[in-house]
């Protein structure tokens, strides 16, 4: 069945849900987004999102047309107008239509749209034995050049991690920062755990500050468990204790090799296995309600 897209303040069927080629959404990767899931008829962490997306925005410098109020009822209408209870929802904003050049003074406005679809779950074998990781030649952006922290457009950096992965015969990567330092998988936020400890690279390690991280860590601190944001190198993760990732569409997803070597015992570790649990809870609870009585 097709979807209802959001699109510069129509909703609209997908095949009209079209964009101009002068798009430098499209010419130039300008713009951002967000992935969001909705859970149980609650958009997980919406204001969460929203927050960064503008953000993200401000960074690029790019003004949004409406007030973070108003898209976060774009997002819940949208589920509305799909019938969804359960979705993967993207939120983009692009710098608009413009010309060839880069300039993005010459675009007159963003455009913005909102896709809910029904999500595509990841195989539940994937949590129950773990992944294999590898770390990749590609380096983690700069934060000086292209901040990791903007949820842009730009994803090349990610995807060239990604094709290294497939390359050494994985599924995801593990990239390193420019001193190197641990940053942050293609699409997902890295956790070791060591000696009951968890740990996560800080924000200037230069990473997206994951809204599934924030809420792992807060999970982490009510069980009791201390949580640390520090560095840390790949000799960490390969003695660590347990390892895994964290994203809103993977959730909370055990790593149990990398670059060859075992972590741990080789299956998901203990603490994994209770704050994936805590966190899967956490999702039926969290964010506004879609449909009301
Ligand atoms: N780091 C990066 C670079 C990301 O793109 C995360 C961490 C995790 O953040 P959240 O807020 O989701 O906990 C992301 C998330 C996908 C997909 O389909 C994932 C992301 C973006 C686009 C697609 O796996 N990013």
């Amino acid at each position: 069945m097709g979807l209802t897209i959001y699109l510069d303040g129509d909703f609209v069927p997908q095949e009209k849900a079209v964009i101009s080629v002068f798009d430098h959404g499209l010419l130039y990767g300008d713009g951002v987004f967000e992935g969001i899931r909705a859970y149980n008829n609650r958009v997980f962490r919406l204001e969460e999102h929203i927050e960064r997306f503008y953000e993200s925005a401000k960074t690029i410098m790019m003004d949004l047309p409406m007030s973070q109020e108003e898209m976060a009822d774009v997002v819940l209408e949208t589920c509305r107008r799909n019938n969804l209870q359960d979705a993967y929802i993207r939120l983009v904003a692009t710098r608009g239509v413009g010309d060839l050049g880069l300039d993005p003074h010459k675009c007159g406005k963003p455009t913005i749209f909102c896709i809910a679809a029904s999500i595509q779950l990841y195989n539940e074998e994937l949590y129950t034995k773990g992944l294999e990781l590898v770390t990749v030649p590609t380096r983690r952006n700069l934060a000086e050049a292209t901040n990791p922290r903007i949820k842009s457009l730009n994803y090349l950096n990610n995807i060239f991690g990604k094709i290294e992965a497939h390359l050494a015969g994985v599924a995801e990567a593990i990239m390193i920062n420019q001193e190197g330092y641990v940053a942050e998988a293609t699409g997902d936020n890295l956790f070791i755990v060591k000696k009951g400890k968890l740990i996560t690279p800080p924000i200037h390690a230069g990473i997206l500050e994951g809204v599934t991280r924030n809420c792992v860590m807060e999970l982490a601190v009510e069980k009791g468990i201390t949580v640390e944001e520090k560095l840390f190198t790949r000799h960490d993760i390969f003695n660590a204790d347990e390892c895994f990732l964290t994203g809103t569409a993977a959730e909370c997803i055990p790593v149990i090799k990398v670059d060859g070597r075992v972590i741990g015992s080789g299956k998901p570790g203990d603490i994994t296995w209770d704050l994936i649990s805590a966190f899967r809870e956490q999702t039926q609870t969290d964010g506004p309600v879609i449909f009301k009585e």
